[in-house]
């Protein structure tokens, strides 16, 4: 109306048009539609919020769940640059408000979580985290490493001196074994997944879906913990150029989160190169469409080209396995750390909502469960194979957000105190033993890989309640004193895949194809977390009679292998190296013979397969460089 008002010396519009009065009027009321319509537009317009700031009262603006409290100033993403053709730059801006960062850019351009968001590593207290959660408005995230690296309480390699000569000569035949394992896969193998040391050649499998160098990423941390320098940059290199991501082929999601994306995640954290980072993060990206079912259960397998998933033909009617996708936790929470991108913590805070939603028969956690209803499929329970990592994953969960986590920290509770009460048993000859439980029948049989029980229990008595602290560590030395009864009952000193309790033998397996030793971690895994927390030497002394074992039955000409039956003393190989050999059980039997500030306890939690994975002492602090 303003623009009507006839100035001084100049005729308003419509005179100056010529027009009569009821042209004038008509005009008028044109124009005045006209306004009306731009006016209600800016209402209607997909980001219209600044408008409604301008044209609304303040508190009305505040009341709008729509809107953000206090918003942040405009951000553009990082890699926008002003040449960017305009549109791309809106759609950027766009997403970058909306807290979701396009699919491609997440990784690099995701914006920083805000404090209160699920996760980003945080894993508060309870925290509750529904996939459609309203996302907060975001600016760009860079993740501060060298805020990061004081946040530690300890040097990563320790502060060395004043040990025994022999717990040096000790570590450094370790450090050995790493470098003849290495020598020999970099020789024969390299770029394979595994060594054949036997016919002296590679091995790639099925389990990766097409990626490469298992051996290299699995090592890459244990290299670099054990100081061989020059074997470190080989392996890093070989990233840098070789590690190709973009493959096609059925890979297991578990075992690509597990050793990849940890062995990534780690190697990151503790060197501070880019190049670990990234490819972690672009691999973690490739295995969220597992998670596209109807509950948010991952599928087992996902091909990693094109994202399609399914689940194992040998699981029961379609079923996902408890040790499998309650294995993320860790690594995903990692991935939102340092990418800002909430969607990995939502995935696996989702996998925590569906399971404490269901019943659980006699409070134990069934290794079967659908992921189209999210119920059980089968009543098989089990702390070693099929069950193992999903109560680890639980306690460390704890442990990794600084003991905020204590969702995580009941869920524990809760199994253990289910699993004390119905599958732990004590043999005749006095040997504490974790049994399998089918639908309600005890099977007395103990795996090699519930063997890393011992630890797990033993690490987390701390958060027990005080009179239930040293019950737990004295259950956490009789479990590990019955898997050292399985080695020291063998003729190598070595334990089998599996032992019994029944039909009158104990720790000792009793079907021929439970005899096997594939070089696993689990026993010496439980010896370094029970010297740790209670310098009992007896789990040094075991852990060296591990290594004399290994070196006489498993070490020939071209490295290690796993033998099929630990019950001869001439027995035959099964030339396979296993990238997990040097990912963990050289690992653990080095760090073993190391100082308790070497990886302290209080800085790190190891994942299931080793890779250390910081915890998260700043609570969201230590990355706070928005950009
Ligand atoms: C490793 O890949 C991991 O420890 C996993 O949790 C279980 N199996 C192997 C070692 O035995």
């Amino acid at each position: 109306m303003l623009l009507l008002r006839k100035l001084p010396g100049m005729p308003g519009w419509p005179a100056a048009l010529g027009l009569r009065l009821p042209q004038k009027f008509l005009f008028l009321l044109f124009l005045s539609g006209l306004l009306t319509l731009c006016f209600g537009a800016l209402f209607l317009l997909p980001d219209s919020s600044r408008f409604k700031r301008l044209f609304l009262p303040r508190r009305a603006a505040a009341g709008d769940p729509d809107l953000p409290r206090s918003p942040p100033a405009a951000a553009e993403p990082r890699h926008a640059s002003p040449a960017a053709p305009r549109r791309l730059r809106d759609k950027l801006r766009a997403a970058a408000r909306l807290g979701a960062p396009p699919a491609h850019t997440a990784a690099s351009a995701g914006g920083s979580p805000q404090r209160g968001q699920p996760g980003a590593g945080g894993a508060e207290a309870g925290t509750d985290s529904a996939p459609a959660a309203p996302r907060q408005t975001r600016a760009p995230f860079g993740f501060d490493y060298e805020t990061f690296r004081r946040s530690l309480r300890h040097p990563v390699l320790g502060r060395g001196g004043g040990e025994e000569p022999e717990t040096r000569a000790r570590r450094l035949k370790i450090r050995e074994m790493m470098k003849f394992a290495w020598d020999n896969y970099r020789r024969y193998a390299f770029g394979k997944n595994e060594l054949r040391p036997l016919t002296k050649n590679g091995h790639i499998g099925n389990m990766f879906g097409g990626l490469r160098g298992a051996t290299i990423v699995d090592a890459l941390d244990t290299l670099y913990i054990m100081e061989l320098g020059e074997e470190f940059q080989e392996a890093k290199s070989w990233v840098e150029k070789s590690l190709d991501l973009n493959v096609n082929g059925e890979a297991s999601l578990f075992e690509v989160n597990i050793r990849y994306v940890g062995g990534l995640l780690t190697t990151y954290y503790l060197t501070g190169e880019e190049v670990f980072k990234s490819k972690a993060l672009e691999l973690g990206e490739k295995l969220l469409p597992a998670f596209n079912t109807p509950t948010g259960i991952p599928r087992g397998v996902i091909n990693l080209g094109s994202g399609m998933s399914w689940s194992w033909g040998w699981a029961s009617a379609g079923s996902s396995i408890l040790a499998e996708f309650g294995t993320l936790h860790l690594e995903f929470l990692h991935l939102t750390e340092l990418s800002g991108n909430p969607v990995f913590t939502e995935k696996v805070m989702n996998i925590r909502k569906v399971l404490n939603r269901i019943e659980k028969p006699q409070g134990l956690y069934p290794n079967f469960l659908s992921p189209v209803t999210g119920n059980w499929v089968q009543h098989h329970v089990s702390i070693g194979g099929l069950g193992d990592s999903f109560y680890e994953y639980l306690i460390k969960s704890w442990l990794m957000s600084d003991k905020r986590d204590t969702e995580a920290k009941k869920m524990y509770n809760d199994a253990l105190e289910a699993i004390e009460k119905h599958l732990v048993k004590k043999s005749a000859g006095g040997l504490t033993y974790i049994a399998e439980w089918r639908g309600g029948i005890l099977d007395h049989k103990m795996g090699h890989l519930a063997c890393f029980s011992g630890g797990m229990i033993a690490l987390g008595a701390e958060q027990a309640a005080e009179e239930k602290k040293q019950h737990y560590m004295d259950l956490a030395a009789e479990i590990t004193h019955t898997c050292h009864e399985s080695y020291a009952r063998s003729d190598t000193k070595l334990g089998p895949e599996a032992f019994r309790f029944d039909s009158g033998t104990e720790a000792v397996a009793t079907r021929l194809s439970e005899r096997y030793y594939i070089l696993r971690p689990e026993v010496v895994e439980s010896y370094l977390y029970m010297w740790r927390l209670t310098h009992d030497p007896k789990y040094r002394q075991w852990g060296w009679e591990v290594v004399k074992a290994l070196e006489k039955y498993c070490r020939v000409e071209a490295g290690f292998s796993g033998i099929r039956d630990v019950y001869t003393t001439t027995p035959s190989h099964d030339n396979m190296q296993q990238s997990f050999f040097l990912a963990e059980t050289l690992k653990y039997l080095y760090l073993l013979f190391c100082d308790d500030d070497v990886l302290s306890l209080e800085d790190w939690v190891f994942n299931t397969e080793a890779h250390p994975l910081p915890v998260n002492h700043t609570n969201l602090k230590a990355k706070a460089s928005v950009q």
